[in-house]
């Protein structure tokens, strides 16, 4: 089902969906949690060598560590690449987005840059072939997104039209995480999915029926907006279309951008060379070679006020438990709000998301709970491939709500309060800890 293509060594440089699979299945071993513990004891190198870790391997394949950006950009050691070099999408995948003449792009919410910058890019990339293309995302972006956006082209689910003959899933492949896009898509009879997640598509999680034409491709990428890079110039190439410096601009700055923001500025762990050879390109080639201009569409500063009371929100920070946690409680993201009315939900969010990414250099684990009135918006990070995900999965399947994500970076959505969702976070940082021993 899942049409897998790829070429040459992106795909070897990144975990396979096996091995990614393997991982979020294996129960949380000694090192996992407590990652600075470990590196402190010394491991006999014959040993180390004879029986790597899950962890050692993955870092192996992927590589050593990136250089900074600035310096990359400017010295060679880094080639820049076509993304249609690293990626060839399959031809179903191609096939249909040349046929279609009406389309709707959507990303998931909450919103995050790759899916602003994949449905951005693509619907861009589409209109610039003479089609009429939509991107929609059914939620407000956050204050750092929101310049890849300055003049509100993605849309909200109650502004689709009813009449797409196309609708495209990027960075996501569940009917639970589009808001109310939803409709849109159970009334879809084409549908193609791109992601780089390690879910599959199926009728049942897209919620449309069976008649309904679903072309899927998944590969294990740094980000959705790489993917869609390399569609955009085999669109291109395929239909013999011309496309202007200027529509080259606008397609290329929101890829780039979610190429930028899944990466982590391409300082995340097992980030592969080819992702920053692809952004590379795209700032030379379509950019005008101006990274610090693309990097300050992302710069979003919260009041002083909201930003002093959401560090004041609930959390604790745990060295023996190499865990950091924090809680943000409806009346306290209710004050946050009053202090910054400029501000919107993701903004708050997105500032203790920012939080939560710096921490979790610390600590081996860091959570987030975001309380809102429907549930727990539940945010896990971990220093090493496995505890985020496996966490992540434990809470939707004790408390409900999707729980997916990737080994180091995932989530969930469990609708029950705060409390409960911190019982069950710390029942099994517990836990791990004790099976540790
Ligand atoms: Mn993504």
């Amino acid at each position: 089902m899942g049409v897998r293509v790829g070429k040459k060594s992106e795909l070897s440089a990144t975990p396979s969906p096996h091995v990614e699979a393997q991982l979020s299945e294996l129960p949380v071993p000694k090192d996992r949690l407590t990652g600075q513990r470990v590196r402190l004891t010394p491991v006999p190198k014959a040993k180390a060598a004879n029986a790597p870790t899950m962890d050692a391997q993955l870092v192996a394949r992927q590589g050593p560590k990136l250089p900074r950006l600035e310096v990359a950009m400017k010295s060679n050691e880094i080639p820049a690449l076509a993304a249609s070099e690293v990626y060839l999408p399959p031809k179903p995948i191609l096939d249909q987005l040349l046929r279609a003449k009406k389309i709707l792009v959507m990303g998931h919410v909450p919103p995050d840059g790759d899916c602003v910058g994949s449905s951005l890019g693509l619907a861009r990339a589409l209109q610039a072939m003479g089609k009429t293309a939509h991107a929609m995302i059914d939620d407000e972006l956050p204050g750092n997104l929101r310049g890849m956006d300055p003049h509100g082209e993605v849309r909200r689910a109650d502004q689709v039209d009813q009449d797409y003959d196309l609708v495209v899933l990027v960075d996501v492949c569940a009917n639970d995480r589009i808001g109310g896009g939803r409709d849109a898509l159970a009334k879809a009879k084409n549908v193609v999915v791109v992601d780089h997640h390690q879910d599959r598509a199926s009728p049942k999680k897209l919620g449309v029926g069976r008649n309904t034409r679903i072309a899927e491709w998944y590969a294990p990428s740094s980000s959705a907006s790489m993917l869609v890079a390399s569609i955009a110039e085999n669109l291109f190439e395929r239909s013999g279309t011309a496309v202007s410096k200027d529509s080259w601009k606008k397609i290329a700055l929101p890829l780039a951008l979610g190429l930028y923001t899944d990466t982590s500025g391409f300082t995340r762990e097992g980030t592969p060379r080819k992702s920053l050879g692809v952004f590379k390109h795209l700032v030379n080639e379509h950019l005008g070679k101006q990274t610090s201009a693309v990097r300050q569409i992302l710069r979003f500063e919260l009041s002083k006020g909201a930003k002093k009371l959401l560090a004041k929100s609930e959390s604790s920070y745990d060295h023996q438990q190499d865990f950091a946690f924090l809680r943000a409680r409806r009346e306290t993201i209710t004050e946050a709000q009053r202090l910054a009315p400029d501000a919107g939900m993701n903004d708050l969010r997105g500032f203790m998301l920012q939080h939560l990414d710096d921490v979790v250099r610390s600590y081996g684990l860091a959570v987030l709970l975001w309380e809102t009135d429907k549930g727990v918006l539940v945010s896990t990070r971990s220093k090493k491939m496995g505890p985020a995900l496996e966490l992540a999965k434990h809470i939707s399947k004790t408390l409900g709500g999707s729980g997916n994500g990737h080994p180091h970076m995932a989530g969930g959505y469990p609708p029950c309060t705060l409390d409960q969702v911190a019982e069950v976070v710390s029942a099994w940082v517990k836990e791990c800890k004790r099976s540790a021993q």
